[in-house]
Order: structure tokens, then C-alpha cells, then sequence
């Protein structure tokens, strides 16, 4: 059984270890799924974000979860999309490996990802399908101690793109 699955839904109601927020450098707040976990967490996650000073994109940093219903939450900047050619993919591929190495060395066993960079930040779904999907994969491939990471897709598009590359991943595997 895959220990990665894709989920249709809203990722401020999941009650897992770690949900993954799509943050920018300020880590300060902004609109889509940022503002979405901000606002149900509560002004304390705020307050939290601003003792951290910011975060460079592709790294992460881990705070609590508060009103939510995940324990911890960790804030990833993920690349501007830039026509491809500014290390995106490999700035992509690193968040994921950030956000999962965070969540391993606190304990977290379920993990929740949106999909990073592909909404305000403009990088192309199906390109950052491959590069979730494959990134998780090698990672859970060498960290037992996680036993499910799941792409929590707010739109049928999104979820079509991410259920492919799983597809591809497990045909290859
Ligand atoms: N649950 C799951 N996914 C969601 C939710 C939700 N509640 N709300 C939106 N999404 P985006 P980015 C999806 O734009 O491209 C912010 O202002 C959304 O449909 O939230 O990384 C930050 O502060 C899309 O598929 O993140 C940054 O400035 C995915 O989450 C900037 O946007 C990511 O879209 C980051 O841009």
C-alpha cells in the first residue's frame, strides 16, 4: 500500500501531525490557502510567525497548530514561477524535502501538503505534480518512521494533475 495518497478537500480541517502551509518569505500572512490556515488558527499562529524572521523559499520552518485541528503547522515559501528557467523545479523539489525533514524530526507520522506554488505563485500543476510526488516518494523511501503523507487538492483540476503523477510514480516503482 502507498503511504501516499491524494485527497480532495480543505486542508484547515485535517486532523494529522503536520499540515503544510504555502507561505511567502515573510512569513507573515497572505491570501490563498495561507490566509485560509491563518484565519482558522487564530491570531496566536501570528504571533508565533512573527518571532521567526521570515524564511528563505524552498526551506521551512515548523510552528504549533493552535484553533486548528492539525498539531503543528509548517510554513514553506515556495518558487515564484518564472518561465522555468530560475531553479523552480529544484527550489519546488526542496520545500517538500524540507517541510518532510521538519516533520520527521518532530515526530509527526501524517503529513498534509497543498499544492505549493501552484495558485498565486503561477507554476505549472502538472510539472509540480511530478516534482511532489516524486520528491515525497525518495523521501519516504528512506524515513519509515512517517506513515502517510497525503496532497490535500482544493480543485478537480489540481487533483487530477496530482492523481497522474501518483499513478506514474507507482507504475515506475
Ligand atoms: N486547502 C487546500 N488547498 C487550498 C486551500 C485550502 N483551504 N486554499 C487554497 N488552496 P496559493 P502559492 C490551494 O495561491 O501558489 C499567498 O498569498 C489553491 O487552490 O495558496 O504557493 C502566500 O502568502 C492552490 O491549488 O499558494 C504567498 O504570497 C494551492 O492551494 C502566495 O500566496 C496553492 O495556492 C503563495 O502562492
Amino acid at each position: 500500500m502507498s503511504r501516499i495518497e491524494i485527497i480532495h478537500g480543505d486542508i484547515t480541517k485535517q486532523a494529522v501531525d503536520a499540515i503544510v502551509n504555502a507561505a511567502n518569505c515573510s512569513l507573515l500572512g497572505g491570501g490563498g490557502v495561507d490566509g485560509a490556515i491563518h484565519r482558522a488558527a487564530g491570531p496566536e499562529l501570528l504571533a508565533e510567525c512573527r518571532t521567526l524572521h521570515g524564511c528563505e523559499t524552498g526551506k521551512a520552518k515548523i510552528t504549533r497548530g493552535y484553533r486548528l485541528p492539525a498539531k503543528y503547522v509548517i510554513h514553506t515559501p515556495g518558487p515564484v514561477w518564472r518561465g522555468g528557467t530560475h531553479r523552480e523545479d529544484e527550489l519546488l523539489a526542496s520545500c517538500y524535502r524540507s517541510c518532510l525533514t521538519l516533520a520527521d524530526e518532530n515526530g509527526c507520522k501524517t503529513v498534509d501538503f497543498p499544492s505549493i506554488s501552484t495558485g498565486v505563485y503561477a507554476f505549472p500543476v502538472e510539472r509540480a505534480a511530478g516534482i511532489a510526488i516524486r520528491t515525497i516518494g525518495a523521501f519516504l523511501a528512506d524515513h519509515p518512521a512517517i506513515e502517510r503523507v497525503r496532497m490535500v487538492c482544493f480543485d478537480s483540476r489540481t487533483r487530477a494533475a496530482y492523481d497522474a503523477a501518483l499513478r506514474e510514480w507507482e507504475a515506475r516503482a
